[in-house]
């Protein structure tokens, strides 16, 4: 099983007139509301410093960007960038889960918006760690708030009763010996809740530090059991973009969102472009079991 790439990729690359999005748009976010599909991506200009600009579509393939970024570096902990949004809706509110880099290291934060243009920042949600690639669940697991989180090189979970203070941390995935997986892990879009289970796309990456996206299955109740985990890959780097960007040999997602009876992976290719890959649930359903 892999997924199938859009035939339009890279549906989203630099644009040199725009100084702060002329070098790389990568590692987007993006949910549908009210029919259209809304995109946060990170961008990078000259200054290499990580913005995120926004972006809406009708179809999820193409797409019409603002000319300024709406989400930039302003906190001590973000200095040199903020990175990587994967955005959650619930009752009512987008979260956005995203990496402030900064002199003090990577930290996990959260902000949160009514219209995902305008933004207000939570503040740093594990403090004093290096830690990323955390995002939300779409929903509250026996009565709290849960979220994945990475201490390297694992997949974690935690819990929270006001989406500001977490505990219960626990591993629940760790890198596989011998595989694509091998090094380091982490989340990539929220967890898709499906009947069979927690439907998690994540990334891992090998000795060879290639970038690849995996899947596996959750309990519904106690996401911390892994239900299945299948040991190949569902996607990786092939394309020339994907093979020769900013970085080469990456895939990295922040955002799995169910279209249809489809399930729609956007990725960044090699940190440099934007693509998105594709594939019919019942699909993944069958590997996994
Ligand atoms: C990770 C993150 C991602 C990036 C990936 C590959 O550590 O910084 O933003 O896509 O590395 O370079």
């Amino acid at each position: 099983m892999k997924l199938k790439r859009y035939s339009g990729n890279p549906i989203m690359t630099p644009l040199p007139h725009h100084r702060w999005e002329s070098h790389t748009v990568f590692n987007a976010a993006v949910v549908q509301h009210n029919g259209v599909f809304h995109m946060l991506y990170r961008a990078q200009g000259e200054d290499r410093i990580s913005r995120l600009g926004y972006a809406v579509s009708r179809d999820g393939l193409e797409w019409s960007r603002l000319d300024r970024p709406v989400f930039a570096p302003e906190a001590d902990f973000e200095t040199y960038g903020v990175e990587d949004p994967r955005i959650t809706e619930m009752d009512g509110t987008f979260y956005m889960c995203y990496t402030g880099y900064s002199a003090q290291g990577t930290r996990s934060a959260l902000a949160c918006s009514q219209n995902l243009i305008a933004w207000q920042r939570l503040g740093v949600v594990l403090p004093d760690e290096d830690n990323k690639d955390h995002v939300l669940f779409p929903q509250r697991i026996g009565g709290r708030y849960c979220m994945f989180h990475r201490r390297p090189p694992d997949i974690w979970l935690a819990y929270s009763d006001d989406l500001l203070h977490w505990t219960d941390h626990q591993v629940i995935m760790r890198p596989r010996p011998g595989l694509w997986d091998s090094v380091r892990i982490g989340a990539a879009g929220p967890p898709v809740r499906i009947d069979a289970g927690w439907l998690v796309i994540y990334h891992g990456y090998d000795q060879a530090h290639v970038y690849c996206l995996g899947v596996a299955l959750l309990d519904l109740k106690d996401p911390a059991r892994v239900l299945s985990r299948p040991e190949p890959p569902i996607l990786v780097p092939e394309m020339p973009w994907e093979v020769w960007g900013d970085v080469p040999r990456v895939i990295f997602s922040c955002a799995n969102l169910v279209v249809g009876d489809e399930l729609w992976v956007y990725y960044g290719g090699g940190d440099r472009v934007m693509a998105m890959a594709s594939a019919p649930l019942a699909d993944l359903l069958a590997f996994l079991r």
